[in-house]
């Protein structure tokens, strides 16, 4: 930076005394090459100015560290929420290059990502309640979801299904959204609090408190028919399904433990290190 202010000093001089120095002579050429030497020192400050204000934006950055939170991933696709700007975006990464972008710059909060294919979901404060938004990534556009003055939260997505938990009628419910016929769908909208929900393919499943303490249910997307996982009358939290297999955290020992069911037998199991 020194150098090249410096540089840009002495062809200034330069300019000076050859302006002194050829005074008489040969004026018209002698001015037209005194004009390209001030083009010159111009370009050289308008440089000076550029690296310069770039040099202070990276130092910034490097002085106010962000935290990542909450990850998602699909394919070579990872997305988290980010408060790189002072407030969540959303933001992602892709694994094989390492190239970061980002979905959301609005100031409000967007959190808890989602992503299935090139969709990615997230709820989203912009409205002033908690909302579901997507991103289409394959076009970069960004589509509501809902925008009900009430919560909605936790969207979970599989194919062309999103599902989240929903407070529009006073108790917490599970809401859906087929993205292919751009229409929204109630779960389940059963008195008490079904949050947290988690889909696999035509399944979808979440902790649910109807009984009193907090149980697991599940919905076929299929056949339209809501079945009960468990309703041991300790607490259980927190489901995820992959294929055929649910599991969740489990209190009916008196400690948090780990128990599974699978669909295809009907059956409930613990899971325990063997
Ligand atoms: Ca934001
Ligand atoms: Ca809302
Ligand atoms: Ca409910």
């Amino acid at each position: 930076m020194g150098t090249l202010l410096a540089l840009a000093f002495i062809i200034l001089l330069e300019v000076e005394v050859e302006r002194f120095i050829h005074l008489d002579y040969h004026i018209e050429l002698d001015n037209m090459k005194l004009n390209m030497r001030m083009q010159r020192i111009v370009a050289i400050v308008l440089l000076l100015s550029i690296f310069s204000t770039k040099g202070s934006h990276e130092l910034q950055v490097e002085e106010r560290p962000s935290n990542r939170l909450n990850p998602a991933i699909y394919d070579d696709i990872i997305m988290w929420e980010d408060n790189r700007n002072g407030n969540w975006d959303i933001c992602g990464c892709y694994l094989s290059t390492g190239e970061e972008f980002q979905i959301t710059t609005n100031r409000e909060n967007q959190l808890l990502p989602a992503i299935y294919g090139n969709i990615v979901v997230w709820m989203d404060n912009k409205n002033g309640s908690l909302d579901i938004y997507g991103f289409d990534l394959s076009i970069e556009e960004e589509f509501p979801l809902t925008k009900n003055p009430n919560e909605q939260r936790s969207p979970a997505i599989y194919e062309d299904i999103v599902v989240w938990q929903d407070d529009r009628d006073g108790n917490w419910d599970i809401y859906g959204y087929n993205l292919s016929e751009s229409r929204e769908f109630p779960i389940t909208t059963s008195e008490s609090d079904q949050k947290y929900p988690a889909i696999y393919d035509n399944i979808v499943v979440w902790q649910d408190s109807r009984n009193g303490n907090v149980d697991i249910y599940g919905y076929s997307l299929s056949t339209g028919e809501e079945f009960p996982i468990t309703t041991n009358r300790n607490p259980q939290h927190s489901p995820a399904i992959y294929e055929n297999i649910i599991v969740w955290q489990d209190n009916r020992n008196g400690n948090w433990d780990i128990y599974g069911y699978d669909l295809s037998t009907s059956t409930e199991f613990q899971v325990l290190m063997l």
